[in-house]
């Protein structure tokens, strides 16, 4: 059903995805599940030689247009993988056409096209920031809100790419030996008690954020359990999970994207004008090649 023409058709046309009967989005949201399901929480992908290049997206945000000119690089430049860090939904304009797309594109494409959970994959938020709302004025249906619920949790917390770069919407939790626990969770059988301390430090991975002038892990000002994390924990992780850079989104900078800790972590965002013209940020990206990361300002 969600073949290349329907895709490209949805693209084309974003305006039709409103009008879309809910038992249409019920079948994306379904089949995008099934997808979902089939991966593990952390995905291990291999580039081969210096030609194969993989694009790193970050939050959306409801912002079709800068969506739809990220596609139209992929359409032009032909990655061989295409990462969307999360954030989809909330706050911008087009949220409902961001996501089916976005689904639309893993269902048809699933080992292309990833995406990762960001703390906006979340009914709680969408409740707080806007997606809940415009869904049910779109699709009047609220059954097809707990659908959605359903796939949140479904999907995939980050990406390892060559076991150098690790690909994650918010970044490192307190817990450093995280990416060796939920390697695989989905086939381990573990205590409740164990996954609920899992589950702590998934959370941390959406929320938490880089920064320069602290040590260790600070409490965060976005809210109960999240932190900041400083250079020193960030180079412990990064040693003892033998990686050379972290790609990351989830915070907005004027310039477009910022490094942090010797260049290691290279946070991006892919909305542009996020917070209206005033700020008017560029959208951003990331490009690995090679076993080395390049952040792209899209013009
Ligand atoms: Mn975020």
């Amino acid at each position: 059903m969600f073949d290349n023409d329907y895709i490209e058709n949805l693209i084309k046309n974003p305006k039709e995805i409103s009008k879309l009967d809910t038992s249409v989005i019920s079948e994306i949201i379904n089949q995008a599940l099934i997808k979902f399901r089939q991966e593990d929480m952390l995905i291990e992908l291999q580039t081969e030689g210096n030609k194969d290049e993989i694009y790193v997206f970050g939050d959306i945000h409801g912002n079709l247009d800068s969506l739809l000119r990220l596609l139209d690089l992929v359409k032009q430049n032909k990655p061989k993988y295409i990462i969307f860090l999360g954030d989809i939904v909330d706050r911008g304009p087009k949220q409902s056409e961001c996501l089916v797309i976005i689904l639309a594109l893993k269902i048809n494409n699933p080992n292309r096209f990833y995406l990762l959970r960001g703390n906006h994959e979340s009914i709680d938020m969408n409740k707080s920031y806007g997606f809940y709302q415009e869904f049910i004025t779109k699709f009047c249906n609220y059954d097809k809100f707990t659908e959605i619920g359903e796939l949140y949790h479904s999907i995939p917390i980050c990406v390892i790419v060559d076991e150098k770069i690790l690909c994650v919407h918010g970044g490192i939790p307190e817990n450093l030996d995280i990416l060796n626990e939920i390697r695989n969770l989905k086939k381990k059988k573990i205590s409740k008690e164990k996954l609920m301390k899992i589950l702590m430090n998934v959370f941390q991975m959406m929320w938490n954020d880089p920064k320069k002038s602290i040590k260790g892990f600070k409490d965060s000002i976005r809210g109960p359990g999240s932190k900041f994390f400083g250079k020193d924990v960030f180079d412990e992780f990064m040693n003892k999970n033998n990686l050379d850079y972290l790609i990351r989104s989830h915070e907005v900078f004027q310039e477009g994207y910022k490094f942090f800790f010797d260049d290691q972590l290279l946070s991006i965002f892919s909305s542009a004008n996020y917070r209206g013209k005033k700020f008017s940020n560029p959208a951003s990206y990331a490009i690995i090649r090679n076993k080395k990361i390049h952040a792209k300002i899209l013009k």
